[in-house]
């Protein structure tokens, strides 16, 4: 009750009008309801009162300004969708179209998507804006935009044959509603979602604080999850995937292509990870800090409720905001936890090979079969990292990319953070410069005796198969 009070508050400032007084009246009475008098009483006395969360208000408010109002939100490797105000009313427009999409150098798809982003750009706004979106299909299918998470008009929703009709190819709807809530919220195509939304349709819908309660974050980055079904050599994903996908992203990048977020020492910084994707749940994961989630779609979590976490595990539908001080420098990796949701196509349907000991069938299968043949796996999965292998065309290993130390054998669900002190331009910094004794390294022979640490260190003890 306290929370829905607090937020009848904020539209009341808004919207100014006598029912929101009527309201907030009748909030009070529930509030100082005498402990004796039977609850019936006063649900029957307000059953009949309008409700004024259901009406869209006019906004009273000017349109927010950024720099004033909020600190622009950064989607990274993606944009924001540009708007203009007409008579006090943000206009943006959307193109559901099919997209030639980089997942990282090596793999493309003709994916779909909004205005030639995969996904659609962020759409950006302040609570107390009034917005009116047009969108426009170019799919060669029918479509529709529903708003995730936004409070609005019913007919505004967005879901094809329920609260509206289908737009047609070549058509284009307008979409028209008050913002009376903040927090990180979605949109996505409604209709024939098991296709459309597999292969792309979808994008983040943030909307700003008008009077935050807390400080604006000084970097504020804002993510959005999904998985894709793409066999090796294919250029389509494959929308009737239900269990099994081999590439997963964050904001439809796979590592090395995700950008990183750059922060300054001490900056305030706040994540925001939504999904509507496929099918899966991703607990994701920062390495180096702790934080506190601050944010569910439902808005803000009062500050004796947050918890603090080092992994959060965002659902199919959901968003979760976090937020920390960024004061550990370094290269800190942010990854969905689920171990092959780090990795792309190469292990799938790849056979266990692990102790298995080939023995002379490289030599017999080269000399009889396949001249370049060789056995991998037998070690595990982490050399194929380091061997430049021979690609089936559209394809990338498990592996992520050359790091500074040696090669970082992750990909899919991974970026980075990294937070570095005394930095005048928030670009890409290149690789963390360790202080002199600060990195793990191999252990010398006195440190081991020193500490009585009893290890074999003969040379032919760990020797395996090199290929
Ligand atoms: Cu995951």
């Amino acid at each position: 009750m306290i929370t829905r009070r607090k937020f009848l508050t904020s539209a009341g400032a808004l919207a100014g009008s006598a029912a929101v007084l009527q309201k907030l009246a009748s909030a009070q009475e529930v509030k100082t309801r005498e402990p004796n008098k039977p609850r019936e009483t006063t649900a029957a006395a307000n059953r009949n009162k309008p409700l004024i969360e259901r009406v869209d208000p006019k906004p009273t408010l000017p349109p927010g300004e950024a720099g004033k109002d909020y600190t622009p939100v950064i989607t990274p490797n993606n944009i924001s969708l540009p708007w203009k105000v007409i008579d006090g009313v943000k206009v943006y427009h959307l193109v559901a179209e099919e997209v030639d999409h980089e997942f990282a150098p090596g793999m493309r798809a003709k994916c779909w998507g909004f205005n030639g982003h995969v996904h659609g750009p962020t759409i950006e706004a302040v609570e107390g804006d009034r917005v009116r979106i047009y969108v426009t299909n170019n799919l060669p299918e029918a479509t529709s935009v529903h708003w995730h998470g936004i409070l609005l008009p019913n007919g505004m929703d967005g879901v094809a044959g329920l609260t509206q009709k289908n737009i047609e190819p070549g058509e284009t709807f307008r979409y028209e509603f008050t913002l009376r809530q903040h927090g990180t919220h979605m949109y996505h195509s409604h209709s024939d979602e098991m296709t459309q939304m597999a292969l792309g349709t979808m994008g983040l819908f943030i909307i700003h604080p008008r009077r935050p309660k807390t400080e604006r974050p000084d970097r504020d980055f804002a993510f959005m999850l999904n998985e894709w079904r793409l066999d090796t050599g294919t250029s389509r994903p494959n929308p009737n995937e239900m269990t099994d996908f081999n590439v997963f992203t964050f904001n439809a990048k796979i590592f090395p292509a995700t950008e990183p977020m750059v922060a300054k020492l001490g900056d305030r910084v706040r994540i925001r990870i939504a999904s509507v994707a496929v099918m899966e749940h991703h607990p994701i994961h920062l390495h180096g800090y702790q934080f506190r989630i601050t944010e569910t779609d439902g808005g803000q979590i009062p500050e004796s409720a947050q918890q603090v976490e080092t992994t959060v595990l965002v659902a199919v539908g959901q968003s979760r905001t976090f937020d920390f001080v960024a004061d550990a420098p370094g290269d800190w990796p942010m990854h969905c936890h689920m171990t092959h949701h780090v990795m792309t196509q190469m292990g799938d349907k790849f056979p266990n090979m692990i102790g298995v000991q080939p023995g002379k069938l490289d030599e017999k299968i080269r000399a009889s079969l396949l001249p370049g043949y060789m056995t991998m796996g037998t070690n595990g999965m982490g050399e194929m990292a380091e061997m430049q292998m021979k690609m089936p065309r559209n394809s990338l290993p498990m592996v992520g990319a050359p790091g500074p130390f040696d090669v970082i054998d992750m990909s899919g669900l991974l970026t980075l953070l990294k937070v570095r002190e005394g930095i005048t331009s928030y670009d890409d910094p290149g690789w963390y410069q360790h202080p002199e004794g600060t990195v793990a390294t191999v252990a010398s022979g006195d440190q081991l005796s020193r500490d009585g640490i009893d290890v074999d260190l003969s040379p032919t003890k760990h020797k395996t198969e090199k290929h």
